[in-house]
């Protein structure tokens, strides 16, 4: 029986594309914003408050998950949306990214890569057959190959030689899982580095292996900002049209919808949770540092724009207090806000580009982020 298209796209303004995935735990409306949950929890936050927020999809590491609690122990409680009682879709990294900016002592081979953990020290080697095993066991809906991402700084030969390598590794992924082998999806990572052509010959590469999606990783990695959104724009356009589009690990809202602007479908990144918790709000009028004196008798709330709980409920005042007098609260309710100006922009992003209007959406961003630009 043939398949069915897992991707749909509804509207396009330009290159951007508004789209909706198929998932086994439902379909995800895109362009989308998928909070980060490492170790299988957005920090903070329960599974009610991301709902609440409006979250859809939201993504867990295979590095961090594999060494605590380990996937066999996740498997056996019946996998990850079970565990962590997360209902909708969740994608999972492949691992590869982590363990490169997590450990000094990794050894990079054919074979897989070799690397100590950062909680015990104890020797690792995920392999792509092992990532995909253990993305299995997790049970996560889409599925990332394991990949090599140079830093941002790495000379044209290495980029050249790593992408061949990530190349092996994402075909040895999809053996370890042929398309239609299963519910999950598998997405490859298109590397390269800045170089236009680098990065054309590892799409050709991973094209002619066939994946569900694909994703442009080794962006937001140390590299100018000018040198990101050239191989973006340059990139973006030309991933596979009937497959979703993924920017890995990318970033502030400037960013993201200058990535939409050039065809990106799915977006994630820690910004907005980790900003939570040093103080740092996202808002209409651009970034707020919570704990500024400014706000100490400032009754009004967080952003009058935006209508999470916490802008509903709470003033500045109270925010500022809680942030001062290190309240855990203050986390929770951060990140709420945080989170949900993330998710109404890639919803108003859907919006404009059903209307036709995504490049006043972007001029709008522009403004109130100018410190983001390139
Ligand atoms: N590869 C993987 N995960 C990632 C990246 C990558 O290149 C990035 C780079 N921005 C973030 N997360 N597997
Ligand atoms: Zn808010």
């Amino acid at each position: 029986m043939e398949r069915q298209n897992i991707f749909t796209i509804l509207a396009r303004d330009g290159h951007a594309r508004r789209g909706r995935l198929s998932t086994a735990h439902g379909t995800v409306e895109t362009p989308v914003f998928m909070p980060v949950g490492t170790v299988g929890s957005v920090k903070a936050v329960c599974p009610a408050d991301l709902k609440d927020v409006g979250a859809q999809i939201i993504l867990g590491n295979t590095y961090h998950l594999y060494l605590r609690p380990g996937d066999e122990l996740v498997a056996r409680r019946g996998g990850l949306h079970r565990f962590m009682r997360w209902d909708g879709p969740i994608l999972t990294d492949s691992g590869g990214f982590q363990v490169f900016s997590l450990n000094e002592l990794r050894r990079l081979g054919e074979e897989g890569v070799e690397f100590r953990s950062h909680l015990d020290g104890s020797r690792h080697l995920f392999t792509p057959e092992k990532v995909v095993s253990i993305q299995r066991n997790l049970g996560s809906d889409v599925m990332m190959v394991l990949d090599e991402c140079p830093p941002g700084g790495s000379d044209r030969d290495y980029v050249a030689r790593s992408l061949g390598l990530t190349t092996r590794w994402a075909r040895r992924c999809r053996e370890a899982y042929p398309a239609g082998a299963g519910e999950q999806h598998l997405f490859g990572i298109v590397q390269g580095g800045i170089y236009e052509d680098l990065r054309e010959e590892s799409l050709a590469q991973l094209a002619g292996i066939g994946f569900e999606g694909y994703a442009l990783g080794g962006l937001s990695v140390g590299e100018k900002k000018a040198d990101m959104y050239r191989i973006l724009a340059h990139m973006g356009p030309r991933l596979p049209e009937n497959a979703p589009r993924y920017l890995m690990g990318v970033g502030t809202p400037l960013d993201i919808v200058t990535g939409i602007e050039n065809g990106i479908d799915m977006f994630d990144c820690v910004l907005p949770t980790r900003n939570a918790r040093n103080g740092t709000l996202y808002t209409s009028q651009g970034k707020v540092n919570i704990k500024r004196a400014e706000f100490r008798e400032d009754d009004s709330p967080l952003d009058p724009a935006c209508s999470c709980y916490t802008c509903r409920t709470f003033s500045r005042a109270y925010l500022r207090h809680l942030y001062v007098a290190k309240e855990i609260l203050s986390f929770r309710l951060n990140t709420i806000h945080n989170l949900r100006y993330f998710l109404d922009l890639t919803a108003r992003a859907r919006t404009a580009i059903e209307a036709g209007t995504m490049a006043a959406l972007k001029a709008e961003i522009a403004a109130a982020y100018p410190e983001d630009g390139a």
